[in-house]
């Protein structure tokens, strides 16, 4: 139900609102989005985990015990009740924990003394989406994840820069070295096939396919496309294991250069950021499955 802390401190006049700004700005700390109205200022600063809030003027209610210490939280009457049962069973006065009451901020709120002058806010926005994504999302970080390379030797000298690529974004994301197998296949043909056999041994979290396929120089090449990525599609799809799709289709060798480091970024990077994203994007989608 406890989802963060706000920290909010007053400043005494503009000037010196202005000046916390300027500090907390240059100490490098990320600034939130500021906001103001007729009765007050606030400039939030941003931690990963809890926020700092300088405010000048009336708030968070006129008139009101003003908290020093504001907590967000999901189900607010929830925890209004929780809160108010505490403090019957522990004897305090009745109006240690306040009435939930609307805030001039599109929330709702309620304060609690627990102990003599120390006031919290509880609070929760009207829109429980405010300013909240509501997207699963993966993060980059490969830390403890195992990956299966398939690069093709076919055109090697594209693909060699393919897995380059690759590689520096696993080991840079925080994989570890001995954690990335490379398998090696003689063309894009063959990747499906050493993909799958990878996925079986349930030895990797996400495979990143390594290839290229030059229209100009491969003689059914619709044919030979349509297969390759029918193949990957397949085995992830069948094994589960995600499977991102690093084969290059150029016109000619200039272009796949092009795409594989040199004008327009490394395709290989690119295709293991996927893969990384993909094996979080799993695991977060099975963990709020088993929450339920
Ligand atoms: C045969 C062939 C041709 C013509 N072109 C390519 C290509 O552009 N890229 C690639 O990765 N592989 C090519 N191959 C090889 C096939 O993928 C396959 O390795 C061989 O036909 C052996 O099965």
């Amino acid at each position: 139900m406890i989802k963060g802390i706000t920290l909010v401190r007053p400043a005494a006049t503009p000037a010196e609102l202005e000046k916390l700004m300027g500090f907390f700005t240059a100490l490098g700390f990320e600034a939130g989005k500021g906001w103001q109205d007729a009765r007050s200022t606030g400039a939030p600063f941003l931690a990963p985990l809890a926020s700092l809030e300088f405010v000048h003027g009336a708030w968070p209610v006129s008139g009101e015990k003003t908290p020093e210490v504001l907590i967000e939280a999901t189900s607010l009457d929830s925890v209004h009740h929780i809160a108010k049962g505490w403090a019957e069973r522990t004897g305090l006065p009745a109006d240690a924990i306040g009435p939930v009451a609307e805030t001039h901020w599109k929330s709702r709120m309620f304060i609690a003394e627990p102990v003599q002058g120390m006031l919290f806010g509880f609070w929760e926005f009207d829109n429980p989406f405010h300013g909240k994504p509501i997207a699963v999302e993966g993060d980059l970080s490969a830390d403890g994840m195992r990956f299966g390379v398939v690069v093709a030797r076919w055109n090697a000298v594209i693909t060699d820069r393919l897995l380059q690529g690759a590689l520096d974004a696993l080991l840079r994301s925080g994989a570890r070295r001995e954690d990335v197998k490379i398998v090696r296949v003689p063309g894009a043909w063959e990747i499906p096939a050493a993909a799958r056999m990878l996925a079986d041994t349930r030895q990797v979290d996400a495979i990143v396919t390594l290839g290229v396929l030059l229209r100009g120089e491969t003689a059914h090449y619709e044919a030979i496309y349509n297969e390759v990525s029918r193949g990957i599609g397949q085995s992830q799809q069948e094994t589960g294991v995600p499977h991102s799709f690093g084969v290059l289709t150029c016109e000619t060798l200039e272009q796949a250069l092009d795409r594989a480091g040199l004008k327009m970024g490394n395709k290989g990077f690119e295709a293991a950021l996927a893969a990384i994203e993909m094996v979080d994007i799993q695991r977060k989608i099975a963990a709020k499955a088993a929450d339920r």
